[in-house]
């Protein structure tokens, strides 16, 4: 059952406001993987709303959170995407093991070819498995997209800078560089990613005449819960992300965590992924999404 279905049955499910009511919201909160103080701050919030406006029907609390909740949302930066005049672009998808970083560099493919009519060049930037390679190899054949590949156990930086060499030759390309899982608390892979960084940084700036789209993207996986707020921790402070991809939205995902990212971080989400198919991939909806948590819709 989606979250959004619970909170749903818990408003249809009670007759009338009490402090005992927002306690049990709290916790529900909590269990969809709010942070805690988050959830007592927004129950605090709704409390004070419904004395304020001698709010008595519960549908008004429920829409009146699905609108605290958006505007969390709302309040980060901007959603950054590629900029569709940009001639050339490089996207960097980082991650834990196993998130989807390889399914969503091979979805993003797909949908900047089919939404905005860019090439793309895939960067098999996790040089840890040979395995790790083939896969973006096979992905590349379906989606007819270059594969950059150097040997595994090569240097990722060094995959990334062929990569935007053969999307200068070709003109108009967006670079889509896979990397290899990593624990956010080991210290020397994270530091390998900030090598990439430099690299695609000093690129940019010394070598491209033309506009240039650089984003950094977490990809976080909506089924580990709070687990993914520590890992977003980890992975902003040490490359300044420019927005998350949150996959596997689509079983018993809770979703919270969303906006933990939003307030603590002020990182916002950019893409939700909702199964394994390429198109399985959509823009984040700020208030779609939150009214779909509040359980309205
Ligand atoms: N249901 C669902 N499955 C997904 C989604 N995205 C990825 N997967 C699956 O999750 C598994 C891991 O995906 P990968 O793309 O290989 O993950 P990764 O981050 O590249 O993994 P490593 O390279 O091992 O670190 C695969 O079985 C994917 O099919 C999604 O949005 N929904
Ligand atoms: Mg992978």
């Amino acid at each position: 059952m989606k979250f959004g279905e619970k909170l749903k049955q818990f408003f249809s499910g009670k007759t009338s406001l009490s402090d005992e009511l927002f306690d049990d919201l709290c916790d529900l909160l909590i269990e969809g993987d709010f942070g805690a103080a988050q959830a007592f701050k927004t129950v605090e919030l709704l409390k004070a709303l419904f004395k304020k406006e001698s709010i008595s029907t519960l549908d008004v609390i429920q829409q009146k959170l699905a609108l605290f909740l958006a505007q969390e949302l709302e309040n980060v930066k901007p959603a950054a995407y590629i900029n569709q005049k940009d001639e050339l672009g490089a996207v960097l998808l980082l991650g834990v093991n196993g998130v989807g970083k390889t399914t969503s560099a091979a979805k993003l493919a797909a949908l900047y070819n089919s939404k905005y009519g860019k090439k793309t060049v895939l960067a098999a930037a996790d040089t840890f498995r040979a395995a790790a390679i083939d896969q973006l190899k096979i992905h590349g054949e379906r989606l007819n997209t270059r594969v950059v590949a150097h040997k595994q156990g090569g240097d990722p930086a060094a995959v990334v800078y062929d990569a935007l060499e053969a999307a200068l030759s070709s003109g108009s390309c967006i670079v889509i560089a896979d990397t290899a899982g990593r624990m956010h608390t080991k210290n020397a892979l994270v530091e390998e990613l900030r090598k990439i960084d430099r690299v695609v940084e000093a690129k940019a700036k010394n070598t491209l005449k033309q506009n240039f789209s650089y984003l950094k993207y977490l990809v976080l996986d909506v089924t580990t819960g709070r687990n993914a707020f520590a890992q977003a921790e980890v992975f902003h402070s040490a490359v300044d992300l420019d927005g998350v991809i949150l996959t596997k939205y689509d079983s018993t995902a809770k979703g919270g965590v969303v906006f933990s990212l939003a307030s603590e971080l002020q990182l916002p989400v950019v893409y939700l992924c909702t199964g394994e198919k390429y198109s399985d991939i959509e823009e984040f909806d700020p208030v779609k999404f939150s009214r779909e948590f509040a359980g309205i819709g």
